[in-house]
Parts: structure tokens; C-alpha cells; sequence
């Protein structure tokens, strides 16, 4: 049985999921801005002090910003495009035209990445639900073991991207991304992602991201995720 509270909460999330999912699908008539950025949906210091009130401002506000700003700018002056879910852009990238496909690759998948991360971090992060847990253990053998092998693919990325707990192919898999590359295009769904380029932890961290991606921990929104995974594609 759901307490009133855990409902409340449940319904809290399904409603940002909507909103969230909405900045990704396109309005019509295909003259106003297609993309909008969505709001943060916690204050920018509510993630103190693991992330810093000015990191999030800048990476929300400008880097997100410019992501979807870019990205209207390419549908805009794309007429195939009109009406195409960033989702299914992202999928199927070999659809999009030459001339926009790579404006779309990193400033389509900067926008369905930070559209999620800000959605999958919350200020306090609770433990992953029952079903999820036993997923996790079954995959990794531990949730130690999970968060271990997470960060060991963290650490190990190359430059800019982000690593991710995805469900593919039928299990659990930690996949890395380069740039804004996003996992739709390797046909995976994104449960879980931590943005490892240098402007989502640089002006507290500088070059330390092993301190952020532990401190990164702190702030998981665990049953954002175990909705996420109750709700995987089969
Ligand atoms: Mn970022």
C-alpha cells in the first residue's frame, strides 16, 4: 500500500515527466519556437552542497539554453523536420538532413540530455525502490558493485559526455556517450545519467571529477529512475 505521501510524491513525478516530455515533443504551428527550455524543477541552490547554486544556473540557463536555442534555429529552417519529436530525430539520425544533422546530434541531444539529468537529481537522494534494487543486484551482483563499476565508467571517459545506467536489449547495461551523443541513437532508454563535462562541476570542483561524480551520488533522485524503470520500453 502507498502511504499518502509516497502517492502524492508518485503523481509529483508523473506530472514533471509530463511536463518535461512536452519541452521534447514540438508545437505547431511551426513558426514559434519548436523546443523550450524547461525550468528547473528545484531552486538552483536546492542541490547544495553538491552542486552549486552557480553551476546550475549557468549550466541550466545558458549551456541548456543554448542547446535549445540552436536546435530551433536547425528545425526552423528544416521543413521536414516540422512536427518531429526530438526523440525520434535522436533515434534516427540518418533521417535528419545533412545540412542540420549534426547541429541536431549535439545541440538536439543537449537538450533531451540535461532535460532528463535535471529531472534525475533531487536534494535529497533516497535509495532505489525494491523492484529496481533487485535489478540492479541481479545486474551487477551489489548496489556497491553498480555504484562502483558507474563511477569506474565516469572517471574513465575520455573529454566530454556522459555515462548512463540504460535498459538495452533486455538488461541493465553502464553505457558512456561522447559530446551530447545521446543512448536513444544505440537504441538503449536512459534510466540514470551523469553529465562528466567539465561545466557541470568545474567552478567548485575544477579539474577534480572524481570529487563531483561522489558527491553527484548525493543527489540522485532514485525514485525518478525507479519510475523511469517501471515504465521501460519491453
Ligand atoms: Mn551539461
Amino acid at each position: 500500500m502507498l502511504t499518502r505521501r509516497e502517492a502524492l510524491r508518485q503523481t509529483a513525478l508523473v506530472v514533471l515527466g509530463a511536463a518535461a516530455a512536452r519541452g521534447l515533443a514540438q508545437d505547431t504551428p511551426a513558426t514559434a519556437e519548436p523546443f523550450t527550455l524547461p525550468p528547473l524543477p528545484y531552486a538552483t541552490d536546492a542541490l547544495e552542497p553538491h552542486i552549486d547554486a552557480r553551476t546550475m544556473e549557468i549550466h541550466h540557463a545558458r549551456h541548456h539554453g543554448a542547446y535549445v536555442a540552436n536546435l530551433n534555429k536547425a528545425v526552423l529552417a528544416t521543413p521536414s523536420l516540422h512536427g518531429r519529436s526530438l526523440e525520434d530525430m535522436l533515434r534516427r539520425l540518418d533521417t535528419v538532413p545533412e545540412s542540420v544533422r549534426t547541429t541536431v546530434r549535439n545541440h538536439g541531444g543537449g537538450h533531451y540530455n540535461h532535460t532528463l539529468f535535471w529531472q534525475m537529481l533531487a536534494p535529497r537522494a533516497g535509495v532505489p525502490r525494491s523492484e529496481l534494487a533487485q535489478a540492479l543486484e541481479r545486474a551487477f551482483g551489489t548496489l556497491d558493485a553498480f555504484r562502483e563499476q558507474f563511477t569506474a565508467a565516469a572517471l574513465r571517459l575520455f573529454g566530454s559526455g556522459w555515462t548512463w545506467l540504460v535498459w538495452q536489449e533486455g538488461r541493465l547495461r553502464i553505457l558512456n556517450t561522447a559530446n551530447q551523443d545521446t543512448p536513444l541513437a544505440e537504441n538503449a532508454y536512459p534510466l540514470l545519467g551523469v553529465d562528466v563535462w567539465e561545466h557541470a562541476y568545474y567552478l567548485k570542483y575544477q579539474n577534480r571529477r572524481a570529487d563531483y561524480v561522489a558527491a553527484w551520488w548525493n543527489v540522485v533522485h532514485w525514485d525518478f529512475v525507479a519510475e523511469r524503470f517501471a515504465h521501460r520500453p519491453v
